[in-house]
């Protein structure tokens, strides 16, 4: 069912026209706040409530308010109410289970037993409401993922472990790192480029005192399978005789400001301009561009900061300039406060989102009503460039701002967290809320971003991240350096990253076929169990694909954690790829024993898993020579993907293979 109020921007969230529903929602009573409606549903006692993508706090959202808006911002702790993404669906589940989807540009506000434990509302200005009705929480995410289209699917080898710095300065820099992780017989498929690429931090630029010639060293590279995945910001920089800046003036494709003029903010590039890919034309140029980077062999990319996110409006840093020089000397608390909050407040700031314009098919709208739609477009601008350049052909591309609707074009990362063990744990939390709104394709900074790590937490991170989509280990400039060969450990490092390509074909399987179907590859346990009480409450155990079930060891010092098994289970304890023991439980609550130097997980009753043997990288996986892990009682099956993934993806790739107790 949907239903329209206000006049609604059209975000392009969904590939599906619905008709408009009329008379009022079901579930929830209406209420009007100045020139927003506010959602009210009376939450019973038991309900969960799951979804909203890239959020803080637990799997079940409940107790906390959230806003969708995309933000920028590098500490996620648990007081915030928006990251990096505005993912505006969830399902309420207890008594009645429904799903619910905001198709809305701009912001929106949820309150989810925050003001009063019982009560959820949602406040936004125009937008549509979708409402979904079905049997189970899973088939109503299906209904809402076939509303918005298919999944993005990347090639295979972003199935490959990545490893990432910013401040990888030069083609050495990279060279030496490869070396370094074949040395200590450490697998590797990425390696990527972070903002020193650049000239200067310009895009679609290569700076050639640090890389030469990228073509040919990309070359060099891919011929030991290794793929260079440069970052791609949103903002261009103000320079003349730099082509992309120009070409754009003059074709008219920046944001402007309400007298025409290019907006000018501040980003890395210094004076730098935002491309308007909400323009139809602009995006068509903008995504043009990556051509320079393809043309070299480049087949993956980041892009980044486009939320958009600002370190100063060229108008605004004016206003706080004059205010410091109008401030002689700091002759008390009040003159500090002026000058230090002007300066503070510079960055992100609301007044620059509602200073600057987008030329729309539906018109020219100010930024502050479309902004979450802006790194969506920035990465469909990439995706459908692609298609043009090489129809045939599966290319890696995430990004970090993103909006329902950019799921179909690429995937996403989840920003800048930190070397912390709460956000191991967020980690695994945000999974099914993703997946929920269709980000298959995602992953955190293994091993954090900000702040320094410890060798204890990567390999507990990597032990969570063996399982995600993108395997990224990367890192903030000055921070500890957190490459697996700066630590002691070496072979549990080596054995960890090898259990990753032998998970490979579950793995790629799973993902591909949860893309086709429009499931889920990470479930919260009572989506399964649900009459299973206990499973409801289980915020660090995730079900992985059809045949399993992971707790991830997310506390220092741990030696293993409780864990809840909704049903029997195989426990299977891994030291490698090829080297693991099995162990039955019953259903029940026990105590696992996880040492750093293993792989703890759990197959399903009834389910297999197809193992391949541990290889250096995904070109020489052999996915011919699988070993079946079994707990059965009957035949079971398995849709296992033979393809050879690169180009395009048939259902007939599946190969179902038939397995008995
Ligand atoms: O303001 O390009 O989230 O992954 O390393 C920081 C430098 C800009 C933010 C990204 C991070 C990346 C960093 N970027």
């Amino acid at each position: 069912m949907k239903y329209r109020f206000g006049e609604p921007f059209p975000t392009q969230s969904t590939v599906k026209d619905l008709p408009l529903s009329e008379g009022a929602p079901a579930h929830f009573s209406l209420e009007r706040k100045g020139d927003k409606i506010v959602l009210v549903y009376r939450m019973e006692e038991g309900d969960a409530i799951y979804g909203l993508g890239e959020q803080v706090r637990g799997i079940n959202k409940r107790g906390w308010r959230y806003e969708g808006w995309n933000l920028d911002d590098p500490i996620h702790h648990e007081g915030r109410t928006s990251l990096y993404g505005a993912h505006n669906f969830f399902l309420v589940c207890g008594r009645e289970c429904f799903g619910v989807f905001l198709d809305c540009a701009g912001r929106v506000e949820y309150d989810v037993g925050y003001t009063s434990p019982s009560l959820l509302t949602v406040e936004a200005q125009d937008f549509d409401l979708y409402l979904f009705e079905g049997e189970s929480p899973t088939e109503i995410v299906k209904e809402f993922r076939a509303l918005i289209g298919r999944s993005y699917i990347p090639p295979k080898w972003a199935f490959g472990y990545a490893q990432s710095r910013w401040g990888y300065k030069c083609e050495d820099d990279i060279r030496t790192v490869y070396e370094n992780y074949m040395r200590e017989g450490l697998p590797l498929d990425m390696l990527f480029l972070d903002i020193d690429y650049m000239e200067r931090y310009k895009d679609f630029t290569v700076d050639p005192t640090r890389f030469p010639d990228l073509k040919a060293f990309a070359e060099e590279m891919k011929e030991k399978h290794i793929h260079l995945v440069p970052i791609i910001d949103a903002a261009v920089k103000v320079e003349a005789g730099y082509p992309v800046y120009e070409e754009g003036v003059e074709k008219g494709y920046f944001c402007k400001d309400d007298r025409g003029e290019p907006y000018i903010v501040g980003v890395w590039p210094g004076n730098s301009v935002l491309p308007d890919v909400l323009n139809p034309e602009a995006r068509k140029w903008f995504g043009a561009q990556y051509k320079v980077l393809l043309d070299m062999g480049i087949e993956g990319f980041w892009n980044d900061m486009n939320e958009p996110a600002l370190f100063y409006g060229e108008k605004q840093l004016k206003k706080a300039l004059k205010i410091a020089s109008e401030t002689k000397e700091i002759g008390c608390l009040e003159d500090f406060e002026r000058v230090s909050h002007t300066f503070f407040g510079l960055q992100n700031n609301p007044e620059d989102y509602r200073a600057f314009y987008h030329e729309t098919e539906n018109g020219r709208i100010v930024h502050e009503a479309v902004h979450n739609l802006y790194g969506y477009n920035m990465t469909r601008a990439a995706a459908e460039y692609f298609r043009e350049y090489a129809p045939e052909k599966r290319f890696l591309l995430f990004s970090r701002s993103s909006c329902v609707g950019m799921h179909r074009y690429g995937g996403i990362w989840t920003g800048d967290n930190c070397s912390w063990w709460s956000h191991l744990l967020l980690n695994l939390q945000q999974l099914p809320g993703l997946n929920m709104c269709g980000f298959l394709y995602t992953g955190a900074d293994l091993g954090g971003f900000g702040g320094n790590t410890t060798e204890e937490l990567l390999l507990r991170w990597l032990a969570l991240g063996v399982f995600v989509p993108l395997m990224r280990n990367h890192s903030n400039l000055g921070s500890r350096p957190q490459e697996c060969y700066r630590f002691e450990k070496k072979e549990a490092f080596r054995n960890l990253l090898g259990v990753r390509y032998s998970l490979l074909p579950y793995l790629y399987s799973e993902y591909v076929r949860c893309a086709f179907e429009n499931d889920m590859l990470f479930k919260p346990l009572s989506f399964a169990y649900p009459s299973d009480e206990r499973a409801k409450t289980v915020e660090d155990q995730l079900l992985v694909g059809g045949s399993l079930m992971i707790a991830p060891v997310y506390t220092q010092n741990a030696k293993g954690r409780y864990v809840y098994l909704p049903e029997r289970m195989k426990l299977i304890r891994m030291r490698a790829g090829d080297k693991y023991t099995e162990e039955v439980y019953e259903k029940g609550e026990y105590y696992i024993s996880v040492p750093v130097e293993e792989i703890v997980f759990f197959l399903r009753f009834n389910r297999v898993l197809p193992l391949a043997k541990p290889a250096q990288n995904t070109a020489s996986l052999d996915e011919k020579d699988l070993t079946w892990l079994k707990f059965l009682e009957k035949p079971a099956e398995f849709a296992l993907l033979r393809d050879d993934g690169v180009t395009p993806i048939k259902k007939e790739n599946f190969e179902i293979i038939r397995l008995g107790p």
